[in-house]
């Protein structure tokens, strides 16, 4: 399947290489009147990563249904080749972000040759202690009630041996980042006391964050609410930042972008992260309501633009040297094919990166030096509004992508080769 892949990226050069020639001379003309080297724009595009998580490639599913597509992956060999071939094509998602035990390997091993043999690495692994169905000989040990903020100690020790367990496991696969989201909090008032659900949660972290190899982050990820909805244990960035402290400097904060309340200032939450050198990753999705999960810069994409130049400033002014966030999709998909979804969302990341890096820093930082809020505002709009698709085109090009990944996707005919070679079998996952 790959090799019809290439043949579609060929294709698209022979037929639309001249026209992207001119967009890109064109866009290059205008970016150079605003003091921004296209060439040096196109080489931090082409090193953007942003990992696929491995719960999006089957269709997801809301508690009222799910209509599963044909030919979804239903091992992990499978996921590991819809990712690459992904990545065929963006050359931008050399990495896959598993879910255990949605993703336990029978083999660990041969996990590691199969994404090997396929170019991809393992991402950040996260550990799952929301789901763990029931527990009849033990109820104590059950997350009903928690996981590692449970006040019985047989579920917070089962949830901290589970999160070892992942790390052991990601540390054989390459992984580099443990990312924790807690489903845990309560539905009523006053079902438990919240001082006491925080010191259990950071004394459970703390046994895994001893177990963490010295190159590894833990990655704590805040959502206000949903499963539980009245208070979650890790409810928004400041108990996030609060538990990372305790836990230690390899200790970080990851921003799902739809685990925040209604108009929550995202790309301001990210800012304070960086400021405290604590910016440990970002799940990007896009929502209207709440943790929707859909396409990234589908909805509000001057949100998707404004936290990537945070991004793009935090790393012109040095602060990531010590910790380059991870980047990852966290999307379900119930309507759309799932890799199509992941071509799009990854697709306006890249877009809303690139605006960034063509938001003109010296005129941004004269307007805010002399108080000038219209012109730091039109700064800004003058990079949104600016089409930098030729750029994102160009870094792909030159690494051999697509210039459109989603056209070459079905032109290839890729979904139709895995409904005929896998058939209806659903995915695992969400
Ligand atoms: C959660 C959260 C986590 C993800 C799971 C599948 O809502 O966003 O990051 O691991 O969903
Ligand atoms: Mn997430
Ligand atoms: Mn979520």
């Amino acid at each position: 399947m790959i090799a019809a892949l290439t043949d579609q990226i060929e294709v698209q050069i022979r037929r639309d290489g001249a026209a992207h020639e001119s967009d890109l001379e064109h866009m290059a003309r205008q970016l150079a009147r605003r003091g921004i080297d296209v060439e040096a724009a196109i080489a931090r595009m082409a090193n953007l990563r942003i990992a696929v998580p491995s719960w999006a490639l089957g269709t997801g599913g809301t508690r009222f249904g799910r209509f599963s597509e044909a030919g979804e992956p239903h091992d992990l060999e499978q996921k590991v080749a819809d990712v690459a071939a992904i990545d065929r094509l963006t050359r931008a998602s050399g990495e896959i972000s598993l879910h255990i035990p949605w993703d336990q390997p029978d083999d660990p091993a041969a996990l590691r040759e199969c994404l090997a043999a396929h170019g991809i690495a393992c991402g950040p692994i996260n550990s799952n202690t929301f789901q763990d169905g029931e527990r009849p000989n033990d109820p104590r040990a059950s997350y009903r009630h928690g996981s590692v903020s449970n006040v019985w100690g047989e579920a917070r020790a089962r949830a901290v041996g589970h999160m070892v367990g992942v790390v052991e496991l990601g540390r054989s696969l390459g992984s580099k980042a443990l990312t924790v989201w807690l489903s845990d909090g309560t539905n009523h008032p006053g079902q438990h006391s919240f001082r006491g659900a925080l010191d259990r949660t950071i004394d459970s972290l703390a046994q895994v964050y001893a177990a963490l190899p010295a190159d590894w982050s833990l990655y704590t990820e805040h959502k206000p609410f949903e499963p539980a909805f009245y208070s979650s244990v890790n409810p928004d960035w400041g108990a996030s930042l609060l538990i990372a402290r305790a836990l230690g400097p390899q200790a970080r904060c990851l921003v799902d972008l739809g685990h925040h309340l209604p108009n929550a200032n995202i790309e301001q939450i990210v800012a304070m992260l960086v400021h405290q050198g604590r910016l440990g990753g970002v799940h990007f999705n896009d929502s209207k309501y709440g943790d929707d999960d859909l396409t990234a810069g589908s909805i509000q994409p001057f949100q998707l633009f404004l936290i990537c130049h945070e991004l793009v400033e935090a790393e012109r002014d040095g602060l990531l040297a010590a910790h380059v966030p991870d980047l990852m999709i966290d999307a379900s998909h119930n309507v759309k094919d799932p890799m199509e979804d992941i071509l799009q969302s990854t697709e306006a990341i890249l877009i809303a990166y690139a605006q960034a890096l063509t938001v003109d820093p010296s005129a941004l930082a004269a307007a805010r030096g002399q108080n000038d809020p219209a012109l730091a505002q039109d700064t800004l709009q003058d990079a949104f509004r600016s089409d930098v698709r030729p750029l994102v085109r160009e870094a792909r090009r030159r690494k051999g992508g697509a210039l459109n990944p989603l056209a070459a996707f079905r032109a290839a005919g890729y979904r139709q080769e895995t409904v005929r070679s896998r058939g209806s079998r659903k995915a695992t996952g969400l």
